[in-house]
């Protein structure tokens, strides 16, 4: 009897505890349900219990009036981070970064749609604020609050943070262990953290990634090494080629995005059918670069997209779009933007998807037709892929439809149904008879691949038939590798070379057309260049010159490009320098056999000194002092 009057007593002590957590939990789960995210499942319930433990055991260091202050305090903040996000979330369809905070100036521009997103039932989120103070008063008037004694706060303290970080590292670690890492290192995705972390440790995460990544693991850049930076993105520099600049001036731009696109696919055949016969028939009409490069690292997708719109190298580790969506880019979008172009980018999947939402903003897109946008356009009977989406050609289409503006457009389609592991797509568009990988992996990737040229070629088509191929740059290029593995099998099928096929430079092979109105050179093209070239060739087409902060230049002097790679190596014309941990080796692309080193040794160093400097100008955004700087060198020439 005795025993139990303790224990009651001493929950009463500390009640206040969990009825706050409790409604702070109420909280969290009215977020998650609003937004269809994940609460309610073992392992995030169990992390949120952590953390919550973790957070409401400072108060435990104070004494009883105090800590009802500092529970005050917790709860104020835990809501306001939990109502911002809702709100934020309503309108963007994503949560609350750091990088985020630095763009609040953009809230004043959708004050309008922000009163639009509050709703009267929302008052649940901060009523207890207003409750909490008025019950503290009602217990301190009766006397009612006992005062705790310091061992015994502190063996709670103690106890709530060994049992909040256990809570946390037990079910984090058997996560990793079971999905990888990389969704928490890469960030490619904000719900799939949050669904590892919880609402508020996803915050927590975030936040000290960010301050890692910034702040204090941010190294520091000299004057000198400025200096030296920015010389190296001068060198990269061409003057503009008469015969080619302004020769598309105000026409139109289309740019598409292929995924998983090989370049290996172009031109060969599978049981007598041409693989890709649209993509084929272009080169007949368009600059077809079959020595293009993608140029991609961790970051896939965003990777290939940052390239070409930036004409700046990805990081060494994640993605741009992700690490750094709020610094000052060049970028096309924000380019033809100024020129008063209308600027829209299309794809098929959530908006959030690699930070696309938050980078696009940044570029300037008037508008990005994402998955929600597609479904209500099109309202689809049937699914592409294993994102669940609408397929490429109806997405396509949707841009086709777009294009009746006033004003020039530049459209930038990303598309995604050729995306691996290549299948689910309906019966009806798997017209490629690919036996015998009907159920295999390759052969489902030539299936896609045929489903996606197909649908290149209906809106070159329609483009031609309303008079608009005549009126637009069209750009069209694979985004990086297809992930399968070769085999003599898959390479007989296509009556290729295994070992060309599984080669380094096949690998990094992507094929790029590119269509210029009124142009009479058509055919392949064999000089090497990459996407970080493929910016500075439209604007030179369109007659756009600036200081940009670019370090690609325009592919059409046709001569051989440097081409650097993510991880070290580089390409130019017929060598390759293959970095490894060691030194590397040179390649001769021709014979295939290793060369002398001294070959390719300079080739090796210019492009791991281009890839150097681009990461430093982005890990420090040096955007605006690379403009000063010109500035002040051509103040001294004159
Ligand atoms: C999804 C898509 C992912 O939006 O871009 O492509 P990935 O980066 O995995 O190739
Ligand atoms: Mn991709």
């Amino acid at each position: 009897m005795h025993i139990l009057k303790s224990i009651g007593k001493f929950f009463m002590r500390h009640i206040e505890i969990p009825i706050i957590a409790f409604i702070l939990t109420c909280k969290l789960y009215w977020f998650a349900d609003e937004l269809g995210l994940r609460m309610i499942h073992e392992h995030t319930l169990i992390v949120t219990f952590g953390t919550l433990l973790l957070l409401f055991s400072i108060s435990l260091l104070f004494h009883r009036r105090s800590r009802l202050l500092v529970l005050w305090v917790i709860q104020l903040l835990a809501s306001f981070i939990i109502y911002a996000d809702l709100v934020y979330y309503r309108y963007f369809g994503d949560f609350i970064t750091t990088p985020v905070l630095f763009q609040v100036g953009q809230a004043s521009d959708i004050s309008e749609s922000i009163t639009e997103l509050l709703s009267i039932t929302d008052l649940k989120f901060i009523i207890d604020l207003l409750i909490i103070p008025i019950i503290v008063f009602f217990l301190f008037k009766k006397h009612i609050a006992p005062r705790i004694h310091l061992i015994e706060r502190t063996v709670m303290f103690v106890l709530s943070v060994l049992i909040g970080v256990l809570s946390i590292s037990i079910p984090m670690n058997a996560y990793t262990e079971k999905y990888g890492e990389n969704f928490l290192v890469n960030m490619w995705s904000n719900e799939s953290v949050f669904n590892a972390t919880g609402h508020l440790g996803f915050h927590a995460f975030e936040t000290t990634k960010y301050l890692k990544e910034h702040i204090i693991g941010k190294t520091t850049v000299t004057e000198e090494e400025k200096q030296d930076v920015f010389r190296v993105v001068e060198g990269q520099q061409q003057e503009p080629n008469v015969e080619w600049f302004g020769k598309a001036e105000g026409k139109n731009v289309l740019m598409i995005q292929l995924e998983s696109f090989e370049n290996f696919v172009i031109n060969k055949k599978i049981n007598g059918q041409e693989i890709t016969p649209n993509l084929n028939a272009l080169i007949e009409e368009t600059l077809y670069f079959s020595e293009f490069y993608h140029q991609t690292g961790q970051g896939r997708t965003s990777d290939a997209e940052f390239l070409t719109q930036s004409s700046l190298y990805t990081l060494n580790g994640g993605s741009v779009y992700v690490r750094y969506p709020s610094n000052d880019y060049d970028s096309l979008p924000l380019l033809l933007k100024e020129q008063d172009y209308q600027t829209t980018a299309y794809h098929s999947y959530d908006e959030t998807f690699w930070n696309r939402d938050g980078m696009y903003r940044n570029y300037g897109f008037d508008d990005f037709v994402g998955k929600d946008d597609l479904f209500e356009r099109i309202n689809p009977t049937e699914l592409y892929s294993s994102f669940e989406t609408v397929g490429d050609e109806q997405m396509f289409m949707e841009s086709f439809e777009d294009m009746n503006t006033t004003k020039p457009f530049y459209h930038f389609i990303v598309a995604l149904t050729s995306h691996h592991p290549f299948t689910p797509i309906p019966d009806s568009a798997s017209t490629l008879n690919v036996a015998p990988f009907e159920q295999d992996i390759f052969g489902d990737y030539l299936q896609s691949v045929n489903y996606v040229d197909r649908a290149v070629g209906t809106l070159v088509d329609s483009m031609k038939k309303e008079g608009l191929w005549e009126e637009t740059v069209v750009a069209i290029y694979g985004d990086h590798d297809n992930g399968v593995a070769w085999n003599q099998e898959y390479a007989d099928a296509i009556e290729g070379d295994l070992d060309t096929l599984s080669s380094y430079k096949t690998l990094k092979n992507v094929p790029f057309y590119l269509h210029i109105p009124g142009n009479e050179k058509v055919g392949e093209q064999k000089n090497s260049v990459g996407m970080i070239n493929v910016a500075p060739t439209i604007l030179e087409l369109l007659g756009i010159e600036g200081n940009y902060m670019h370090l690609g230049s325009s592919m059409l002097n046709f001569e051989d490009h440097l081409v650097p790679f993510r991880d070290g190596s580089s390409i130019k014309g017929d060598v390759l320098f293959k970095a490894s941990l060691e030194s590397g080796a040179c390649i001769n692309l021709v014979s295939g056999e290793e060369v002398d080193e001294s070959t390719c040794q300079s080739i090796g160093e210019e492009g791991k000194k281009i890839l150097k400097s681009s990461s430093i100008l982005i890990e420090n955004n040096l955007n605006e002092a690379y403009k000063s700087f010109l500035n002040e060198s051509q103040e001294k020439e004159n």
